[in-house]
């Protein structure tokens, strides 16, 4: 609803292990240094800032097979879990702002496990469903998912430091939006689990308006769950959030990002957003880490209320000369 209060908990995860490219950790200080907080207490949000969580170097974390850094993601992740509990039991919408993707396997976790049944919406122009096995890379940030998903648990070996987590989510409970960079095997996962998946096809095709009716439509087809969204700000377009680590052409605009968060917002049923992958490292200029990082901050706003048309306080009196 467009009036109720949104209760805020921040948590910054600098974190940088679930890739290789360097600055991503600084996510998180650069959306807060963009104003976040001020800007949604100005419109109306009561906002708890519960700080950055610290993360202690995991030493001899030599690659499993493909995987890197496979104890320290396991580590930092558990730690993000217990944080995210935290701020759901005293009564938040949770925002997690990264560091790099592997993050979700955390704030998800930590989400279910405060909420039971979830429904994920994951923005991204990658699946991030690659299986410890599948994953060309070996970087952590292309698998969150497959971690996640009660339906591929018998694909994910035992991993040190990651005994703690246990799948919560469904194959029936994901959307995807903004797909265009999908590796084979992680396009044959999707197809295999029957997982919703709005590609950057479907959002020429049908326009973000449709997509997001039908989104909400699976999403709530049974009961209405809350809703997790992991907004990787990949999935926006080069030219609107060029400082990333894995860019790829053809994306979201501005506008159907920003819808996206409003329609959201607008279910009343946002429970917990993650914002990842933003790199000052990344950009060219200083102008591109600050489009980047302003988009953040923009998306986030558009989850707690803001609306393009404006809006005004209910009592509100023109006033007489
Ligand atoms: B991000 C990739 F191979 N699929 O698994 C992989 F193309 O969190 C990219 O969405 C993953 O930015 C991108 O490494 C992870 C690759
Ligand atoms: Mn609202
Ligand atoms: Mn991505
Ligand atoms: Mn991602």
């Amino acid at each position: 609803d467009l009036h109720h209060q949104h209760s805020v908990g921040i948590i910054g995860a600098p974190f940088s292990k679930g890739q290789q490219r360097d600055g991503v950790q600084r996510g998180a200080d650069l959306i807060r240094a963009a104003g976040l907080v001020q800007k949604l207490k100005g419109q109306g949000c009561v906002v708890k800032d519960y700080g950055n969580l610290t993360f202690e170097e995991v030493p001899n974390d030599e690659p499993i097979g493909r995987l890197k850094s496979p104890r320290a993601v396991g580590r930092a992740n558990e730690l993000l879990s217990g944080a995210v509990q935290k701020i759901k039991s005293d009564g938040n919408t949770c925002v997690m702002l990264g560091g790099d993707h592997s993050l979700a396997i955390g704030s998800i976790a930590g989400h279910a496990a405060s909420r039971h049944e979830l429904s994920v919406l994951w923005v991204d122009a990658h699946a991030d469903i690659n299986t410890p096995l599948t994953t060309p890379t070996g970087n952590i940030h292309g698998q969150p998912m497959s971690y996640l998903i009660h339906e591929l648990h018998s694909k994910i070996p035992i991993i040190p430091n990651f005994s703690w987590l246990k799948p919560c989510v469904a194959s029936k409970d994901i959307v995807y939006i903004g797909l265009r960079d999908v590796d084979p095997e992680e396009h044959y996962i999707l197809k295999y689990l029957g997982i919703k998946t709005f590609s950057m096809t479907e959002v020429d095709r049908l326009g973000i308006a449709n997509v997001m009716e039908q989104t909400c439509d699976h999403m709530f087809s049974k009961v209405k769950k809350p809703i997790h969204l992991s907004f990787d700000i990949d999935a926006l377009d080069p030219s609107v959030s060029p400082a990333t680590g894995t860019p790829v052409a053809g994306g979201l605009t501005y506008r159907e990002g920003i819808y996206i968060t409003e329609h959201i917002c607008q279910t009343g049923l946002l429970s917990a957003v993650d914002i990842v992958e933003v790199n000052p490292k990344q950009g060219k200029t200083e102008d591109e880490i600050t489009s980047t990082v302003n988009t953040a901050v923009d998306l986030l706003l558009g989850c707690f209320g803001r609306v393009r048309e404006g809006s005004h306080e209910p009592d509100y009196k023109i006033p007489n000369p």
